[in-house]
């Protein structure tokens, strides 16, 4: 009682209860890999409390003293049983009118069984919550994940009872050491929004499992790893079925790769999303996979897919809904590729964050190739090694998370930063880790331009494959002569994407060419643009901003009303702009010429 009463007091005076959360982050080398695994969901009703002064880990909630130790009762300020529920996974905006500029803390509890089944490991997966996260599990504090997008795994096998009690505090504060920063030009969804689960695992087992094509001349040969969550060696069975193929080969010290040929195999491309299943065993555990294999390669200013010159027919995508928020269901997802499709794209722009693990499924079976990014955005403060550190995880649990997906091909390492010294350095070290751990894939950035010389320039290209550029002419630069004399004055040695173009347009508002936020003008500003840039020899694709219209703070106009209006596609994922259609007609002609 006497420990309860001076720490409940010190509580209120305590300076820094956060420090004695730190250190136990939940990163990417933690991450299991889940194909075929049994997965048992922790979705579903929770109870919830807001808590904007973070009294839970203040006050040691998870340790639910509500006796003291001669068993009298305490006074407490959480009930966890008689809270109300939310359904998760979910934006928590988008539960209650209350919560919808809620951007703090809110506390989650749920109770759950558990039957053991003999000598296993049990990992807590969440697919994402944003942006801190932190698991308590019977009275324990388990540890936290940063990063608004990408998955964690917690190994909770010590804690795990038959009865449980789960607590996770998730905040949303947007601050400026976070990757993203407080500034972005999207909505700062809070919560719990992918994914809850359990998977059980041997004590030895298959942590990680990559398999793809090796870039080269004959496009036939696969390359497999694997790694083992201890330093152990065995001999592990790859099993192609449906090419009646199968290789064993040598782990050593829990490590172990494999290459071999298929002479007739087909190549996926969005024409032919061909995919095959795939089972890796190793004494005790297996996993499994439904992969394609292709070849993404830049040489010189061109783009080749499985050897044959590629143009990004593309568009540019937020995760949002209006009703679900940034939890957006399968079916939304889904309704993405069509609509990127039906206009002709081959490639979409998953802005500005990692999206749904859905997402690169989806375009894996639909046929559509992706461009992945991580939230290194305006304003991030380069100079921290903490939030390089941030960044750098977030960027290898995206990869780690999406390896084996064919319609990945390029790995974006951030959007429209200053040039600055620390900048190129932050940067440079993201695209070198991403070159390391992937040869499969491009690595490309939103760059910038020289004002002065108005020309494509940024020291930050020759670490990068491909150059992405966000440009606003008709738009944020109103002399739209400058387009062309930018591309004149460029001289770039490898292909260049538009990553961004485009202009606010409110659906069914007309008026004049000049009048801003009409269709008229956005359509003006769309037709110059491909005037533009389909003559440009280096200009190897392009991603308009945007696919659908998406809720952003920033757009407080009559016409924004909360929303960027830069989309093709009203936000009610129904209502096609004209622009929407002048893409369409362009990338059919685009479409015929390969
Ligand atoms: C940009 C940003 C994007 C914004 C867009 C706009 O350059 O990359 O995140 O939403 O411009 O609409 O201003």
């Amino acid at each position: 009682m006497k420990k309860y009463v001076q720490k409940n007091v010190s509580d209120i005076n305590l300076e820094d209860y956060v420090s004695e959360y730190e250190g136990k982050d939940a990163l990417a080398e933690d991450l299991i890999f889940t194909g075929g695994r049994k997965r048992e969901s922790l979705n579903g009703l929770w109870h919830y409390a807001v808590d904007q002064y973070e009294i839970a880990i203040r006050q040691h909630w998870f340790e639910e003293r509500t006796h003291d130790a001669d068993g009298r009762s305490l006074p407490v300020d959480f009930s966890f049983d008689e809270w109300p529920t939310m359904q998760l996974p979910c934006s928590w905006n988008m539960q209650d009118r209350m919560f919808f500029l809620y951007e703090s803390s809110m506390v989650f509890t749920r109770k759950f069984s558990f039957i053991p089944d003999g000598d296993e490991k049990v990992y807590l997966r969440i697919g994402a919550a944003n942006y801190l996260v932190r698991v308590f599990l019977n009275k324990q504090y388990v540890g936290m994940h940063r990063g608004g997008s990408t998955p964690m795994c917690f190994d909770i096998t010590e804690l795990l009872q038959r009865d449980n009690r789960i607590m996770l505090v998730c905040d949303a504060t947007r601050r400026p050491e976070q990757v993203p920063t407080e500034n972005t030009d999207w909505f700062n969804y809070g919560g719990i929004y992918r994914d809850i689960e359990l998977f059980r695992v041997p004590k030895l087992f298959i942590r990680d499992f990559r398999i793809g094509l090796t870039p080269g001349k004959t496009l036939d040969r696969i390359h497999a790893s694997v790694e083992l969550s201890e330093k152990k060696s065995l001999t592990a069975t790859l099993n192609l079925p449906s090419l009646g193929h199968e290789v064993q080969f040598e782990v050593k010290d829990g490590k172990g790769e494999v290459s071999f040929r298929l002479p007739n195999l087909q190549l996926w491309s969005p024409e032919n999303p061909k995919l095959y299943p795939v089972t890796l065993e190793i004494p005790g555990d297996s996993v499994s996979d439904t992969v394609g294999f292709r070849e993404i390669k830049a040489v010189g200013r061109d783009l080749f897919l499985n050897g044959k010159k590629l143009f990004l027919r593309g568009v540019s995508c937020h995760e949002d809904s209006v009703v679900n928020g940034k939890a957006v269901s399968r079916e939304e997802a889904i309704q993405a590729i069509l609509d990127a499709k039906e206009m002709g794209c081959n490639f979409m722009r998953l802005a500005h964050y990692p999206h749904h693990e859905q997402m690169a499924r989806l375009a894996d079976s639909l046929g559509i190739l992706l461009w992945e990014e991580i939230p290194v955005y305006w304003a991030i403060r380069f100079r921290r090694p903490e939030t390089y550190k941030d960044a750098e995880n977030q960027l290898k649990e995206l990869i780690r998370r999406d390896y084996n997906r064919a319609s990945v091909i390029i790995w974006s390492v951030g959007n429209e930063n200053a040039d600055s010294d620390e900048r190129l350095s932050f940067m440079r070290r993201l695209a070198q880790c991403a070159h390391r751990i992937d040869r499969t894939r491009l690595v490309s950035a939103a760059c910038l331009v020289s004002f002065e010389r108005n020309a494509i320039e940024d020291r930050l290209a020759e670490y990068l494959d491909v150059i992405g550029l966000n440009e606003y002419y008709g738009w944020y630069s109103p002399d739209f002569s400058k387009l062309p004399e930018l591309f004149e004055n460029s001289n770039p040695e490898k292909p260049v994407v538009i990553s961004e173009f485009g202009a606010d347009a409110l659906y069914g508002h007309h008026g004049s060419k000049s009048d801003k936020g009409t269709e008229d003008c956005q359509c003006d500003v769309y037709e110059k643009q491909i005037a533009t840039l389909r003559e440009i020899p280096y200009v190897k694709g392009m991603a308009p901003w945007i696919l659908y219209d998406f809720r952003c703070p920033r757009r407080t106009s009559v016409i924004q009303q909360y929303y960027n209006r830069k989309g093709l596609i009203a936000e009610d994922r129904k209502s096609r702009k004209g622009a929407y259609y002048l893409m369409q007609k362009f990338y059919e002609e685009k479409a015929r010429e390969e």
